[in-house]
């Protein structure tokens, strides 16, 4: 077993690890920047390093000065966390270079699953359902024109280097697609520096639900039930649950073979995640595979009773997994609290915490790093806590929920939290009625 881990991450995920290592009596090295010397997860490390300035590219972003950390304190392992690094083949390669553990899947599994287009061919051959469309990138607009009328409008064009909604066109019909295809273009070869495109069935009003899978260097996989994901804004998560409200017997038995089988299909090293688009007729296809740790590993950890991080960890060390599929015993509901006035068009709100209350009681789980006197700083994501209720049942979670968040004080920024109040307030939320449109007519 590794005897001292090094955090590549900032905020309540370094924390999350940073537990979870101090209770296998690992010890943990924090990396920080400038903006977060007083940061909670400096303060809980056993050793923490400065790694520069605030700008992600000088700190987080930064392999050599995270190299130069592992080496000074002799970590033997890395864990990157979600974002910055932890889907970074070349950091992961490099890690593999050092004799320094990665604890994450294979730079190969990084680089496939990295890639749209390669990702699909993966899950094509594993025999993992995909939505129709391009059998590859598309070559030029007169291809996607006739692969528009074969696959039949409304189609969508996505960029390959693209994720999280960057880089996507919807075409309703052929009067759109030239357009669409300029300007999809356009984004993808400014924002990921690879105009590579393809094109997709539109999946209309749609459910985002992922199962969160585990997969050891033996070749064992099992999938570990499912999160629906549908309440998102402008493809950020805001609400996650388990289980979704959306799913029956049969199709969770369904989609948990197909996520085992593309694991195994590929040999999978680690904790990820396949996520699936599921239509009003419960078809469910293949969207994205993630391969780190996700921000909603949370739900899942409550409902089957579990710690995914000690799972990630053990999985790195080169111990086998059981093997045995999960299934929800409880239901789980992650609300994101985030620094920003959802009355102002969800506007950050960085700045001094001048006060702090933060609830409690049976079936409660707050992951956060703020503390009353802590300064928010403007350079990095303005999530700062993940509230958690689980319940017996999804009516219970959302009254806990409710009553938590009536508790939850956070002075000084603004916060979402009068959101959330208001959604889970919302009949169609509370009915379970909902898909990846409901926050475009959701009035709070
Ligand atoms: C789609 C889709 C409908 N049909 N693909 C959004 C980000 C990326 N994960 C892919 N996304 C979508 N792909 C087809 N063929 C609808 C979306 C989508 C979406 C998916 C999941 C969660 C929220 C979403 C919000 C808008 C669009």
């Amino acid at each position: 077993m590794f005897k001292k881990i090094l955090i590549a991450n900032r905020g309540e995920i370094a924390l999350r690890v940073i537990r979870t290592c101090k209770e296998m009596g690992i010890k943990t090295v924090a990396v920080y920047s400038t903006a977060d010397r007083e940061s909670l997860h400096v303060k809980f490390a056993d050793e923490a390093v400065c790694i520069g300035p605030p700008p992600s590219k000088e700190s987080y972003l930064n392999i050599p000065r995270i190299m130069a950390a592992i080496e000074i304190t002799n970590a033997d392992a890395v864990h990157p966390g979600y974002g910055f690094l932890s889907e970074n083949e070349k950091f992961a390669e490099i890690c593999l270079q050092h004799g320094v553990k990665f604890i994450g899947p294979t730079p190969d599994h990084l680089r496939k699953m990295g890639d749209k287009i390669t990702a699909k061919e993966t899950m094509i051959k594993a025999g993992v359902p995909v939505i129709p469309g391009s059998e590859g990138l598309l070559q030029n607009i007169d291809e996607a024109k006739k692969i528009a009328i074969e696959t039949g409008y409304p189609v969508i064009l996505k960029a390959t280097a693209g994720g999280g909604g960057k880089g996507m066109r919807i075409v309703w019909d052929e009067s759109e697609i030239q357009k669409a295809w300029e300007s999809a273009k356009m984004e993808a070869q400014a924002s990921f520096g690879n105009d590579g495109m393809y094109m997709e069935k539109y999946i209309e009003e749609p459910r985002h639900i992922e199962i969160q899978v585990a997969g050891d260097q033996y070749g064992n996989a099992c999938h570990l039930s499912e999160r629906d994901c549908s309440i998102q804004r402008r493809h950020q998560k805001l609400v996650e649950e388990s289980p979704s409200p959306f799913m029956t017997k049969v199709l969770r038995k369904k989609m948990g073979e197909a996520a085992v089988k593309a694991c195994t299909n590929i040999k999978y090293e680690g904790v990820g995640t396949i996520e699936f688009l599921v239509d009003k007729y419960r078809n469910f296809y293949f969207m994205e595979m993630n391969t780190r740790i996700q921000v909603e590993h949370t739900v899942t950890e409550e409902v089957i009773n579990y710690d995914l991080i000690q799972e990630q960890i053990k999985i790195a060390a080169g111990i086998a997994i059981s093997g045995k599929n999960y299934f929800p015993k409880l239901h789980a509901i992650e609300c994101r609290i985030n620094a920003e006035d959802p009355f102002q068009n969800f506007r950050p709100s960085p700045g001094k915490i001048t006060n702090l209350h933060t609830p409690g009681g049976h079936g409660i789980r707050v992951d956060s790093h703020i503390y009353s006197g802590y300064t928010i700083p403007p350079n990095y994501d303005s999530m700062v806590a993940k509230l958690i209720t689980v319940a017996q049942t999804r009516e219970e979670a959302i009254n806990k929920m409710h009553r938590a968040l009536s508790e939850y004080v956070i002075e000084g920024v603004k916060t979402t939290i009068p959101f959330h109040i208001k959604l889970m307030e919302n009949e169609q939320f509370k009915k379970g009625n909902f898909t990846t449109k409901f926050m475009d007519d959701f009035i709070y």
